[in-house]
């Protein structure tokens, strides 16, 4: 895709975004959120459905004109419907936070109760967190993962529900590296009449592909975000049974949203598109298996694993075992310098603060677009691991540049 039209009329966005293709094509993406869609993608989420207002679903518009975006926003829906098993979808929330939002809007009223994971336990904002919205307007209590093992805590969390008697209970998290027992969590909601809500925004695309368990059919609401894993760019989507179907439809429109951004959900109908293919099954797969190299490689070079490996798409360092005087933040910085792009994240049992914790979270979704396989992903741990040793030695960053440039140069991206 060529900025020129955009350089005509606005030079100093043009080099943003070139020099923002230039830092994605020249630099290894390992924060696990992240990941590069296909060209078709962007050219999809650039087209002239930003224009249009849609507001309403297929069929049932507020506005005249929406042929095309009927077609798009039912090609998307049905595309979901084969991906994930799920009786109805919703492709229209902006992010999955908005998607997490329409949930709780459609079945909790302010001032009850929710239940899910510590946010430095590998949660997220959207699950309660006291700045978020979900904060401010339920009530919220916390299960855990065992700090000793590093795996969700199922018998706490039973217990927690038993006693605080949530109207919901959450799983699906951002930085947990093992598979999920929805079944235990399902059964720990059936007995306090809660719903469960199963927030798949990382593993949206290792669910599709069959190589993560899913909460699809057990969870009451599956929400996602289908940027990640899947590759069908930025937004959010529900997934919920048939007999929810009016109450989230109505939540997300009118009840929290205005006019679907059609332009993204034609990114998300064909990021779907190339999701059914075999050869996302086999991406999805590598994934995995790119995730347990690294893991395993890091820890050949004595780092800790929180819950001693991976069973998705992302590994958390702990750092204070092998590294005790160095911080996440700090090694995010040292790793960026030398084009290696993850983030510092809180660990279970944290002893620093959020903004400068003991870990680093690294993912493979993006290595794995750009065709990564076990043994250059294990290369990349080996870089990792110099320069979490010598973060400040400028001859070491120097010559791990040199190595992630010809990574990158072996594996392009964008051209
Ligand atoms: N920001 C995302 C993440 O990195 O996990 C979640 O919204």
């Amino acid at each position: 895709m060529s900025y020129d039209t955009v350089r005509e009329v606005d030079p100093a966005i043009a080099d943003a975004l070139t020099g923002e293709r230039e830092r994605q094509n020249e630099t290894l993406a390992m924060i696990a959120s992240e990941n590069h869609v296909s060209e078709a993608v962007l050219s999809a989420q650039g087209s002239e459905l930003t224009n249009k207002y849609a507001e309403g679903y297929p069929g049932e518009r507020y506005y005249a004109g929406c042929a095309h975006a009927d077609r798009v926003e039912e090609l998307a829906i049905e595309r979901a419907k084969k991906l994930w098993g799920a009786e109805h979808v919703n492709v229209q929330p902006h992010s999955g936070t908005q998607a997490n939002m329409a949930v709780y809007l459609a079945m909790l009223e302010p001032g009850d109760r929710i239940l899910s994971l510590e946010l430095e336990h590998g949660g997220h904002l959207s699950h309660g967190h006291p700045a978020n919205f979900t904060g401010k307007t339920y009530q919220v209590e916390q299960y855990h993962v065992d700090v000793e093992t590093g795996y969700i805590d199922y018998e706490g969390l039973r217990e927690t529900a038993e006693s605080f008697q949530p109207d919901i209970i959450v799983s699906g998290y951002s930085a947990y590296p093992r598979d999920v027992e929805w079944t235990r969590i399902q059964q720990a909601a059936d007995a306090v009449d809660a719903y469960h809500l199963a927030d798949i925004a990382h593993i949206t695309g290792l669910v599709a592909a069959g190589v993560h368990s899913s909460p699809v059919g057990i969870a009451d609401f599956v929400t996602g975000s289908t940027h990640k894993t899947v590759r069908a760019g930025r937004g959010g989507i529900i997934m919920c049974q048939a007999e929810y179907a009016d109450d989230i439809d109505a939540a997300v429109f009118p009840g929290g949203q205005g006019g679907p951004l059609m332009h993204n959900i034609a990114g998300k109908a064909v990021g779907f598109e190339e999701a059914l293919s075999p050869e996302f099954e086999a991406y999805a797969r590598q994934v995995v298996d790119n995730a347990k190299a690294l893991g395993e490689q890091l820890q050949d070079h004595g780092f800790s694993l929180v819950s001693g490996g991976t069973d998705n798409h992302l590994v958390l360092v702990d750092l204070r075992d092998s590294h005790p005087d160095t911080t996440g933040k700090e090694i995010e910085q040292a790793l960026e310098e030398v084009g290696i792009v993850l983030n510092a994240n809180t660990v279970p049992g944290e002893t620093r603060s959020a903004f400068n914790p003991s870990g680093i979270r690294a993912g493979t979704p993006g290595l794995t677009t750009r065709g990564f396989d076990d043994a250059a992903t294990r290369k990349v741990a080996d870089l990792i691991a110099r320069v979490v040793d010598h973060p400040e030695d400028e001859g070491t960053k120097a010559q791990v540049n040199e190595a992630v440039e010809e990574l990158t140069d072996r594996f392009p991206l964008y051209e």
